[in-house]
């Protein structure tokens, strides 16, 4: 399988930030907006702003909706406004909708960073890092014409809510590199499962009875992840239907190892934290800021799992 892409923090689109300043920043203070409380994703993703945070003599606070939803994220972003932080670091939950929340903020002289999810507004944010994503559902789809070795059959695509840039790029990219790297396999198409673990297991089920020749399902995060294998253990179709997922929180893991899931393409959320705050502390200074970066990205399978740990979501830090 392919092992690993990505990984160019640090070494695209540099752009010119304006003048440094020798004096310190009055302000030293970040906020963290996550796309959703509780989850290993941004659980992993905080503890690696705060580390950098730390290390950089700044405070950071993180808050998140209790859903992936913008009307529950839009709120938290607007009451920023009184607090008036130096940077805010966002994983906006909608492409489009939070965009008038965020240029509010970013009007009011308050840096704004995207940190996984981005908006398809370019001009609001100073940087926005990522991991490739069309390039981790190229990764799957090689993963997959892997796994299913020239057999023929009907792949089922999973994503989470429309207007989330991460997965609709993840869903892109897989059906895309699908027709090339394995013809036999035909994509049934992309379904949304609204981040919900449990629609996503019903989404599995019933393409398991609609489908007679359902070869694979590719579900494009975690909570897709999560609800597509319990659809397949519901079913009886573990090992059955090939399941590649995303992320790699400890359910994801555990069902990896336990036969679940053939694969795992995990992300480095640690690593996007990091450099968010390290873009967001250049805004401030007035030093140069990259535009765009690209985070790792890396495959696991059962048999590789362990050498590659550290890839492991974290639930604390
Ligand atoms: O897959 C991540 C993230 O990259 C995506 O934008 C939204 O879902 C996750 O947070 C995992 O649930």
């Amino acid at each position: 399988l392919v092992a690993a892409c990505g990984g160019q923090i640090g070494q695209n689109n540099s752009s010119g930030g304006g003048q440094s300043s020798a004096a310190a920043p009055a302000n030293k203070n970040l906020e963290l907006v996550v796309g959703v409380k509780n989850e290993p994703f941004y659980i992993s993703m905080q503890c690696g702003a705060e580390a950098a945070a730390k290390e950089a003599g700044y405070t950071i606070t993180t808050q998140a909706p209790d859903k992936f939803d913008p009307t529950l994220q839009a709120p938290i972003v607007t009451a920023l406004g009184a607090k008036k932080p130096a940077a805010l670091l966002i994983a906006p939950t909608d492409d489009k909708t939070m965009a008038p929340q965020m240029k509010q903020i970013k009007d009011m002289g308050v840096k704004v960073i995207e940190v996984d999810t981005a908006l398809q507004d370019t001009s609001v944010a100073a940087s926005s890092i990522s991991s490739d994503n069309t390039q981790g559902g190229q990764l799957a789809a090689q993963t997959m014409a892997k796994l299913t070795s020239g057999k023929s059959g009907s792949v089922l695509v999973l994503d989470t809510k429309a207007g989330t840039s991460t997965t609709a790029a993840r869903a892109k990219g897989f059906e895309e590199e699908l027709k090339k790297s394995a013809p036999n396999l035909k994509s049934i198409g992309v379904q949304f499962t609204e981040n919900e673990p449990s629609v996503a297991a019903q989404k599995v089920t019933a393409a398991i009875s609609s489908t007679p020749d359902l070869i694979g399902v590719f579900a494009t995060n975690l909570n897709t992840g999560e609800g597509a294998a319990t659809g397949l253990r519901s079913a009886g179709k573990v090992g059955q239907v090939q399941l590649v997922g995303f992320d790699a929180s400890p359910s994801e893991v555990e069902g990896l190892r336990a036969g679940a899931f053939q694969a795992l393409i995990a992300q480095d959320p640690a690593t996007i934290g990091k450099a968010g705050v390290q873009q967001a502390i250049a805004a401030i200074e007035g030093k140069p800021v990259q535009r765009n970066i690209s985070a790792p990205l890396v495959a696991l399978t059962k048999d590789d799992m362990d050498q590659k740990a550290e890839f492991f979501y974290k639930t604390k830090c």
